[in-house]
């Protein structure tokens, strides 16, 4: 019996912590260390209150939203969901060129040049009975990039996982950066830690992970596949081999003090080395999975919009991200390229004051571009008046 359903894996098999009993013991461990400020303590303290106090959080005077002991009540308010998710590793055909085209160079590929056996998240109804239409919520969920994890500081996000990489058939895991969670819910294996529940889940099994967001978790994170590493195809053991093949996807976490915005552009950064992967003739550096001007995704504004970006970066390159006829401020200055390495993330926020028109959206690693023998990573971005 290789299947290990949620409720018999060693996560769901004990009681749930509940909200409450992490703040506390996180309060407790903050105390000790001496290493968690004032505003950090004062939301988990906030998030150990009782509901009726949360009911009752609205009509606190907000006298200072600026103020740090203030604004545990409005997180209080608005945190504290549980927030389920249903997701499903698949292994699929996958195309990185659909057109067949380089839109900036003219250059022509055949599919079989370009196409090889990926593996992607994807989101599902409760029991992975079927998978989710694509929303603004979750994004496109096709599995390349997996379904956008969302949540407010102090709530819960649970990811049921089911392994069903019919093709390759290796263990895969979801493992995520910037929440809190115990090393049951890591999914990062090791050998010489190969009996870590989670680290391994097999063809056919599944998996229960529990993530808290806390207020250190906002932003955005990558998840991604942490489980053993294993050989595509060509002959080479690949670290993360199911993260190069696709098993990727980002966790976008707010707080109170995340402003509103009228357009969220998301966009992940990865690489598909043909060296790794059979079938690809060169390799391939994509947004979302996709190579090249006509394939990757087209972003899209209206002047006067709130816009904001999250980015993830992933695979063994850095990245220097730019925007034409865009700056923004960034780490106290304004800028329009900012370098990302592997496993960091970029969000930024700005309201669309360019020209209207068709802009690009790229790499300026050039090689990252146009290669010879690699690139893809340009895109385009239409500001409408
Ligand atoms: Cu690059």
């Amino acid at each position: 019996m290789i299947e290990q359903s949620p409720e018999s894996s060693p996560i769901s098999s004990t009681p749930k912590p509940e909200v409450s009993d992490l703040s506390r013991r996180g309060l407790l461990r903050g105390a000790a260390a001496g290493a968690v400020g004032a505003a950090s303590l004062s939301s988990l303290a906030g998030l150990a209150l009782p509901p009726s106090v949360a009911l009752a959080a609205p009509q606190t005077p907000q006298i200072a939203p600026a103020t740090p002991h203030l604004a545990p009540v409005v997180e209080l308010a608005r945190g504290g969901q549980l927030r389920e998710y249903w997701v499903q590793a698949d292994s699929f055909f996958h195309n990185i060129i659909p057109t067949g085209v380089d839109g900036m160079t003219g250059n022509t590929f055949t599919a079989s040049q370009t196409s090889f056996w990926a593996i992607g998240y994807r989101a599902f109804t409760p029991n992975w009975e079927k998978p989710l239409p694509g929303n603004a919520d979750i994004g496109a969920n096709t599995g390349i990039p997996g379904p956008i994890f969302r949540g407010e500081v102090g709530d819960t996000i649970r990811v049921h996982f089911r392994n069903n990489d019919t093709y390759y058939k290796q263990a895969h895991t979801v493992s995520v950066h910037g929440l809190y969670f115990t090393v049951e819910n890591d999914g990062g294996w090791a050998w010489m830690l190969r009996d870590r529940p989670g680290t391994s889940v097999e063809f056919g099994q599944t998996y229960t992970y529990e993530w808290k967001a806390i207020p250190r978790s906002v932003g955005t994170w990558p998840y991604h596949d942490h489980g053993k590493h294993f050989d595509p195809g060509r002959g080479t053991v690949v670290v993360e081999a199911g993260a190069e093949l696709g098993l990727y996807g980002m966790a976008a976490i707010t707080d109170q003090n995340t402003p509103a915005v009228d357009v969220e552009m998301t966009s992940i950064w990865s690489s598909f080395y043909s060296g790794d992967i059979p079938g690809l003739s060169q390799d391939f550096h994509t947004f979302d999975g996709l190579a090249y001007l006509g394939n990757t995704p087209t972003m899209r504004a209206k002047i006067g919009q709130r816009v904001r970006w999250r980015m993830v970066s992933l695979g063994n390159d850095f990245h220097t991200f730019h925007v034409h006829g865009h700056s923004w401020m960034h780490n106290g200055r304004f800028d329009d390229t900012i370098v990302v390495g592997p496993g960091a993330t970029l969000t930024f926020d700005y309201v669309e004051d360019a020209a209207p028109g068709q802009w690009f959206y790229h790499c300026h690693v050039p090689m990252h571009v146009m290669g010879p023998g690699m690139g893809g990573m340009i895109g385009l971005y239409t500001v409408t008046a």
